[in-house]
């Protein structure tokens, strides 16, 4: 069978599109706007096959958009800031800008290959000065907001980067990026508050649930984590200060026997007696080494100490002693805890490790063998003379407790959430230097606007970007010795720099007005264009840069600098592409290396293939899905083109009624497909159109049959969201110009919806009187109400009375008439 060259397919168009620039979002389009995005990646190399999974995914939309009408934004930049492009720096002795620039170059290139739709006329790195200036802006909005703070704590060490992590990089105990066991560090770090907006965070999930992937917003309402408790007081005789601890249970308060502190929390430090100071040292010393999940971790053995003081339980009255452990964590609650055995495990475990006594508050289920409860059910062991529990849930005896407490002065009702703020500063060098000075004379002193950015030095390089647990830039004298803005004296930059975090956090506002000098971004076409229709990335963004995102997008509508308050309405995750049922990794030798694919099989074929493969979410095997088949099939609907013999504009109207109607039924439910993004069915659909086309040129209609134009058309439109080279082939060949892109999207005609039809048979007294074209769906009502309209029928009615008409949709009618 005839075939078509891929390899010169490709490099015919490609130059063709470069001149048209059919994908250029115009803003002062008079159509309806749409945002498509999907996440932009870093630059650490050249593009793999995970890229052109979700670039090709997300041109389906894109594409589709364009031929729906719509003005569409589709960019695409480059998150350029971070460790790969500096460790790589120091690998190379270079500067991380040079390694950055090359896969940049690079990446583009592929992407062009690739055909993908992005609109290159607004691309940006945020490495790049004019982007990273208004990061720096963005800090020090924040920072006039109160937002942006920078305070002592202990805080997530990678002493591989050697450089702090946020909680959100922390991955079960090991750093993100390197795999290292993460440790903990006194250090003095910038933060934005993201605590401030930790209840509307939560709330507008309920807003996004329709049209964000589940597992997203599941995974974001754990890590916000709002519980509702109680603050209570714990008077410690010989102290003025009484001990305040926060529970979500203060129902089990007469369960309380023990009281634990977070042994690294200034408080145990001050709370110990001289007596057992050498001992709390000892163990201090210990926990400092352990990682906060291996102290979390409810199956671990349980360690503490003995303060050597007591606090008295404020409805029993007695004296309970007071002890530092390390499941108790320093920056969550209070850094203190009640401790009830009975109701929880943990303290159940610390319990019998320190003998310490048990008081079930709640009533086990009968039976019950187990250690701790943590379920419902009635108070027991809770009455004193002032305040009774006994017999009440839990959510009733909590929320009596919390009376009692505010009534007594002795506590109060309150919200928690597990979100700590965001710690935003590293000790690297590539990333945005943090826009403060500080000086002996003013203290803290904000970079004013005008002198943004703070630049990078460009003559470090390799050996001098190593980290050493400070940045690389205290060491570097000339750019570190400023003038005090403020005073004009001798003072210092901050050597620390942004987390490429908050370099994505805001990059999408960037888009809508990339080239602006003057502003980060200009808000009437933020608001033109924004919030983003749809964004396509990977689930590993769930809670971190989803949720920064979110973050800023709130604190940006506060300032009303944007007028939305969540910048992504719709979201999909695509699944990651493996092979042999294994994630593509160096060591198991199973990578499928992208570039190798496109050259044996081409864009189109690969392209198709994984869109193909499955539902978007789902995982794509490789060793499963056939490249080769893709390109076979691809040549078939090509065929196609070259067999019609009508001319171009032919009216399809008087073609083959049955060609049509599968056209038109195609082409209805891919608009259905598409929107509820399930591709793989597109293509399934296309492939049956194909199939009927080639079957109606064959054996049907023939080729100058107008239904035959008509088809191989659709089929060249649906293919363009796909294959675009392909399509534009087709296109051509079909006798059009190009591209095929832009040449809108088949109007289906809702005639040629209709089900086909059956012939229903109405009898009168046995005798058949018409024959009626129904619908096989037609009910016994209506076919009834049809035959009795009939002419036919009705003269055969004439002078009689109906006595029965008995129905069996959709085939027969009988009349009984007399
Ligand atoms: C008494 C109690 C009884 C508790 C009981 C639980 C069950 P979430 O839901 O995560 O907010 N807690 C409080 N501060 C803590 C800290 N800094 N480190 C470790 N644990 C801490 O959990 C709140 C509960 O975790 C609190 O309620 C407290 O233990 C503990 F049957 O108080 B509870
Ligand atoms: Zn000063």
């Amino acid at each position: 069978a005839e075939t078509y060259d891929v390899r010169a397919v490709e490099q015919k168009w490609l130059p063709v599109w470069e001149q048209l620039q059919p994908f250029r979002a115009d803003d002062d389009s008079p159509r309806e706007k749409r945002y498509a995005l999907t996440m932009f990646p870093y630059p650490s190399g050249d593009l793999h096959m995970g890229h052109a999974e979700v670039f090709s995914l997300h041109d389906v939309v894109a594409r589709y958009w364009w031929q729906r009408g719509y003005e569409v934004l589709n960019p695409m930049g480059f998150d350029s800031f971070g460790l790969p492009a500096e460790n790589a720096a120091i690998r190379n002795d270079e500067h991380p800008a040079t390694y950055t620039r090359g896969n940049i170059a690079r990446s583009i290139e592929s992407c062009r290959h690739l055909a993908t739709s992005f609109d290159w006329s607004r691309t940006f790195n945020t490495s790049d000065p004019e982007y990273y200036r208004w990061t720096q802006w963005l800090f020090l909005k924040l920072r006039e907001q109160g937002l942006a703070y920078r305070k002592k704590s202990p805080v997530n060490w990678c002493p591989n980067d050697q450089t702090v992590l946020a909680n959100e990089q922390v991955v079960q105990g090991m750093c993100e990026r390197c795999g290292a066991e993460v440790t903990k560090r006194d250090l003095t770090q910038w933060y934005f508050k993201i605590t401030d907006y930790a209840q509307e965070l939560l709330d507008d999930l309920d807003v996004l649930e329709p049209t964000w992937p589940a597992r997203v917003v599941t995974a974001q309402r754990n890590w916000i984590g709002r519980s509702e408790g109680a603050h209570v007081r714990f008077v410690v005789p010989g102290r003025e200060e009484p001990l305040t601890v926060y529970t979500t249970r203060p129902d089990t308060l007469f369960g309380a026997t023990f009281m634990v502190v977070a042994a690294d929390a200034a408080l145990a430090g001050d709370l110990v007696t001289d007596e057992q100071r050498p001992a709390y040292d000892d163990y201090l010393a210990e926990v400092r080494k352990a990682t906060e999940i291996e102290r979390l971790a409810t199956d671990r053995p349980k360690t503490g100490v003995f303060l050597g003081v007591h606090a008295v339980n404020p409805v029993t009255g007695a004296e309970i002693p007071i002890y530092a452990a390390d499941y108790v964590l320093a920056d969550y609650g209070t850094g203190a805890i009640m401790a009830v055995p009975g109701q929880d495990q943990r303290d159940w475990d610390f319990a019998q490790v320190f003998d310490l006594p048990v008081v079930r508050t709640v009533e086990p289920p009968e039976g019950w063998e187990g250690d701790a409860f943590t379920g419902d059910g009635p108070a027991v062991n809770s009455a004193n003379a002032d305040i009774s529990l006994d017999g009440l849930g839990v959510d009733e005896a909590r929320r009596t407790t919390i009376a009692w407490l505010e009534q007594q002065g002795l506590g109060k009702g309150t919200v928690n959430y597990r979100l700590r703020d965001w710690l935003v500063s590293r000790q690297r060098f590539w990333g945005p230097p943090i826009p403060i000075v500080h000086c002996d004379a003013c203290g803290e002193v904000a970079v004013p606007e005008d002198q943004l950015p703070v630049r990078l030095p460009d003559d470090l390089k390799g050996a001098d970007l190593k980290p050493k647990g400070v940045s690389p830039l205290a060491a570097a004298e000339a750019w570190v010795n400023v003038d005090c803005p403020q005073c004009g004296g001798p003072a210092k930059r901050d050597s620390d720099t942004m987390d490429t975090f908050v370099d994505s956090s805001w990059y999408f506002l960037r888009y809508c007005s990339p080239h602006l000098e003057d502003r980060a971004f200009d808000t009437d076409l933020v608001d033109a264009w924004g919030p983003c229709d749809i964004y396509i990335g990977g689930v590993e963004h769930a809670v971190l840069h989803l949720l920064y995102a979110r973050f800023v997008t709130k604190v940006l509508a506060d300032l009303d600098l944007v007028g939305f308050r969540e910048p992504f309405a719709a979201q999909l995750n695509q699944g990651f592409v493996i092979n042999e049922g294994k994630k593509m990794s160096k060591s198991l030798g199973n990578g499928v290396n992208l570039g190798d694919q496109l050259r044996e099989f081409g864009v189109d074929a690969i392209r198709l293939t994984l869109v193909f493969a499955g539902p978007p979410e789902d995982d794509i095997d490789w060793a499963d899905v056939s490249p080769g088949g893709s390109l076979k099939f691809l040549q078939r609907a090509w065929r196609l083109s070259g067999d019609v013999t009508s001319a171009p504009g032919t009216d399809p109207a008087s073609g083959d009624v049955a060609l049509r109607r599968v056209t038109h039924r195609t082409v209805h439910d891919c608009e259905e497909l598409i929107e509820g993004h399930r591709f793989n069915v597109v293509v399934a659909r296309t492939m049956e159109l194909v199939n009927a086309t080639r079957k109606a040129i064959d054996s049907g209609c023939g080729p100058d049959d107008p239904a035959v134009r008509e088809a191989a058309e659709t089929v060249a439109i649906l293919l363009s969201l796909v294959t675009p080279y392909v399509a534009e082939e087709m296109w051509e060949r079909l006798g059009h110009e190009p591209t095929v892109a832009r040449a809108g999207w088949p109007v289906v005609d809702p005639a040629l919806l209709v089900e086909e039809s059956v012939t229903a048979v109405v009898q009168v007294q046995g005798k058949v009187r018409a024959r009626l074209e129904v619908s096989p769906e037609i009910s016994d009502a209506d076919l009834e109400a049809m035959a009795l309209a009939d002419a036919g029928v009705q003269r055969a009615l004439e002078g009689k009375t109906v006595r029965k008409v008995i129905v069996r949709a959709p085939k027969l009618v009988n009349v009984v008439a007399g």
